[in-house]
This record gives structure tokens, sequence and C-alpha cells, in this order.
């Protein structure tokens, strides 16, 4: 995996350097920091089964957002299991899937240090996903067999939920960003003051044989708009004129 992970840092880091330079260029500022909520470097295994329907855990590791990540698998049907493990290995990786015609899904919370996967999510994280200019979430997938979609519950320390869909495509075979803008989410929750973070594999979905997904974290971005940087590029020029005139 070693090699994967310097392609992934190598086109990640390539691609957010040359827009960030430029932003840094014309607009004078720091590129935004993001937020990591979980870089899944902390194992974790959970197999849920006609025997064992509803399976969770919770793995604690200061590496991850509010200290702690919460998971269920969860088996509704079909002659083998829905199986989760994250770092096997010590790769540094989410991965769900379900066996040939078993039907079930998989949950991670991010809610701080409540030692429970199970009842109300927790609102111990108080975090502002706006921090450093962050405008989405983003997902690195680094393999993906068929589609998924990542549905994401936001919910407020105060109240509220604002929910939104990353659709996986399938046939991923090297590490993919793909990002959830805040803007695109349902109204609820103040993204200021995050309490708990849910991501849910294919929600509402029960899938069969699939899906066989692999993700190397989840994080906040400041996704560059490189229209507004070309808008500004005429007015910074005119102004560099005045400057040396
Ligand atoms: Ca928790
Ligand atoms: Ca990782």
């Amino acid at each position: 995996m070693e090699d994967e992970t310097m392609v992934h840092g190598k086109i990640r880091g390539a691609s957010w350097l040359a827009v960030g330079g430029l932003a840094l260029g014309v607009l004078g500022t720091t590129p935004a920091e993001a937020i990591l909520i979980d870089g899944f470097d902390a194992p974790q295994t959970q197999v849920a089964n006609s025997a064992f329907p509803t399976e969770g855990g919770v793995t604690l590791d200061a590496g991850i957002l509010g200290g702690e990540s919460d998971w269920i698998a969860q088996y509704t049907s079909g002659p083998g299991s829905i199986v989760l493990t994250v770092d096997a290995g010590g790769n540094g990786l989410l991965e769900a899937q379900a066996d040939a015609g078993t039907l079930g899904g998989v949950a991670a919370f991010w809610d701080g240090v409540d030692g429970t996967p199970f009842g109300a999510v927790g609102l111990g994280l108080g975090v502002d996903l706006t921090a450093g200019g962050a405008d989405a979430l983003a997902v690195t997938v680094v393999s993906n067999a068929t589609e998924v979609l990542l549905g994401f519950n936001l919910f407020g320390t105060l109240g509220g939920i604002s929910q939104g869909v990353i659709v996986v495509p399938g046939g991923i075979v090297s590490p993919t960003v793909l990002t959830l803008a805040f803007a695109s989410l349902t109204a609820g929750a103040d993204l200021t003051d995050i309490g708990g973070i849910e991501m849910d594999v294919n929600p509402g979905t029960l899938v069969s044989a699939g899906p066989n997904i692999a993700i190397d974290l989840v994080e906040t971005v400041a996704v560059p708009e490189p229209a507004a940087l070309l808008l500004l590029l005429p007015g910074t020029a005119a102004a560099l004129r005045r400057r040396s005139a």
C-alpha cells in the first residue's frame, strides 16, 4: 500500500498545490487547511450475518476527529456476511463489502467519545466544519467495484440535520477525490457547530454482492473555484498596473 499512498499523495498534493499556488498569488492569502475527519489508520472489524445481524464497535484514536469512531455492520438477508474492516493489515483504508447474494449495510459515526455505536448519535464533536475556509466534504476512494452511495448526515450540536449524498461510480482503481459541497446539503444544522457526523454506505439501498469499496480518508476541503479566480485576474492586473504607475 505504500506505493498507492505515495501516488495518492502525489496526485492530491499536485492538484491542490497548483490551484492553491494560483490562489496564493492572486489573492495573497494562505490556502485553507482541511479538517481530517478520519484517515482510517486505527484497526476495526465488524462482521454481520444471520447469526449476528447487527454488529458494532468503537475505535479510540487520537487521529480521529473527536477521538473516536463508531461502526455498525447491518445484515438483512442472504447466505453470507456484511464485512467492515478498517486498517486491515495496516493498510489505512475503510473497506466495506457484502458477500454474494447477501443484503445489508455499513455505517460510520464520528460523534465524540460516547463508547457505543448504538442508540442516539452523540453530539460530542462541537466542530466548525467551515474552519479554514472549508466548503465541502471530501472522500478519497482508492477502489470501488460497482456504484456506491455515501450518505452523510451532519447533526447540529443545537439540533437539526443537514444531509447529502456522494455518488461513488464503479470502476475506480486509483485514488479519486469526490466532494460534497456544503451548499448542496439540505438545510437544518449549523455547519459551524456540528456535534455528530454519520456516513452510511448505500443508505436506504440494500446491496447484494457489493459494495466492495475502499476509502482512504474523509476530510473537509476548500474547493478552488477556477471561474472566480479568472474573474479576479483582470482586476488584479489593473491593480498591479496602478501600483507600478
Ligand atoms: Ca462515538
Ligand atoms: Ca487512510
